[in-house]
C-alpha cells in the first residue's frame, strides 16, 4: 500500500551491551530517517537493555519496543515485567504472542489478547503476532488458525482494536530461511484485513506486518503487496547493514 511502512527488529534472546552499542551505532550511521524515509523503524531488545537502547537512540527516529509484556498490572508475579514499566522506560511498542512465546511458554490466544490490552492501557502499541504451523498450513487450516488467534484480540479489545499492529508470521518461515512467497503472505494479510474491517471499520487501517526470514533481497517484493504494511525482522535485524537495507526497501 502507499502509506508509510513499519519495520520492526526483534532481537530475540541475543545481544550484549557491547554488541548492542555496535549495532545501534551502525543503525544511527545509516541515518534511516533520510535514507529510508518511507519506513518507521523500531527495535525490540531484551527487557534488560530497554533503558540503555532508548537512551542510545534518543533524538533519532528509531523507536523501541519490548518483546513481550505481562498481562498483569502489578503484584506477586515473579519474573514478569509490566506494561507500565516498559512504557516508563520510553518504549513505544510491545510484541505480544510471538510464536516462540505461544509454543515454548504455552501462551494461549486469550493470554496474548490480555497482554495486548495491558500494553494499550499503558500507552504501548501492541504488535500482536499470529501464524500457522506447517502442519496447519498443509491441512488447509491457515485461515482458521490465524482467524482464531485474531478473534481473541477482537473480542478482548473492543473499541481499541484499531490501535494495534498485527504481525503475520507463519511458524514454518521463522528463522528457517523459508519465506512465504509474496502471494502466500498477501493472501493471509488480505484475510486478516477483512476480518479486522468486519469487526470494526476503523481497524481497516491496522498496520499488518509480515515476519519470517525477511532479508534485504526479499523485502521489497513483500512490501510491494497491497496488504503488507511492513515487516517484523528477526535474524536480519542483528546486522545494521541488513536491517537498514530492509528499511530502505520499504
Ligand atoms: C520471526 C522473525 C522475527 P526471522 O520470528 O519475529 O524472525 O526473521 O529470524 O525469521
Amino acid at each position: 500500500s502507499g502509506a508509510k511502512k513499519l519495520v520492526v527488529g526483534n532481537w530475540k534472546l541475543q545481544g550484549s551491551r557491547s554488541a548492542n552499542a555496535e549495532l545501534l551505532q551502525g543503525l544511527l550511521a545509516a541515518d534511516l530517517s533520510a535514507s529510508a524515509p518511507r519506513a518507521d523503524v523500531a527495535v525490540c531488545p531484551p527487557f534488560v537493555y530497554l533503558a540503555e537502547v532508548v537512551s542510545a537512540l534518543q533524538g533519532s527516529a528509531i523507536a523501541v519496543g519490548s518483546q513481550d509484556v505481562s498481562a498483569q498490572g502489578q503484584g506477586a508475579f515473579t519474573g514478569e515485567v509490566s506494561a507500565a514499566m516498559v512504557r516508563e522506560l520510553g518504549a513505544r511498542y510491545a510484541i505480544v504472542g510471538h510464536s516462540e512465546r505461544r509454543s515454548y511458554h504455552g501462551e494461549s490466544d486469550q493470554l496474548v489478547a490480555d497482554k495486548a490490552k495491558a500494553a494499550l492501557s499503558h500507552g504501548l502499541v501492541p504488535i500482536v503476532c499470529v501464524g500457522e504451523t506447517l502442519a496447519e498450513r498443509e491441512s488447509g487450516e491457515t485461515e482458521a488458525v490465524v482467524g482464531r488467534q485474531l478473534q481473541a484480540v477482537i473480542d478482548t479489545l473492543g473499541a481499541d482494536l484499531a490501535r494495534v499492529v498485527v504481525a503475520y508470521e507463519p511458524v514454518w518461515a521463522i528463522g528457517t530461511g523459508k519465506t512465504a512467497s509474496p502471494e502466500q503472505a498477501q493472501a493471509v494479510h488480505a484475510f486478516l484485513r477483512a476480518r479486522l474491517t468486519a469487526a470494526q471499520a476503523d481497524a481497516a487501517r491496522v498496520p499488518l506486518l509480515y515476519g519470517g526470514s525477511v532479508k534485504p533481497d526479499n523485502a521489497a517484493e513483500l512490501f510491494a503487496q497491497s496488504d503488507i504494511d511492513g515487516g517484523l525482522i528477526g535474524g536480519a535485524s542483528l546486522k545494521a547493514a541488513d536491517f537498514a537495507a530492509i528499511a530502505r526497501a520499504a
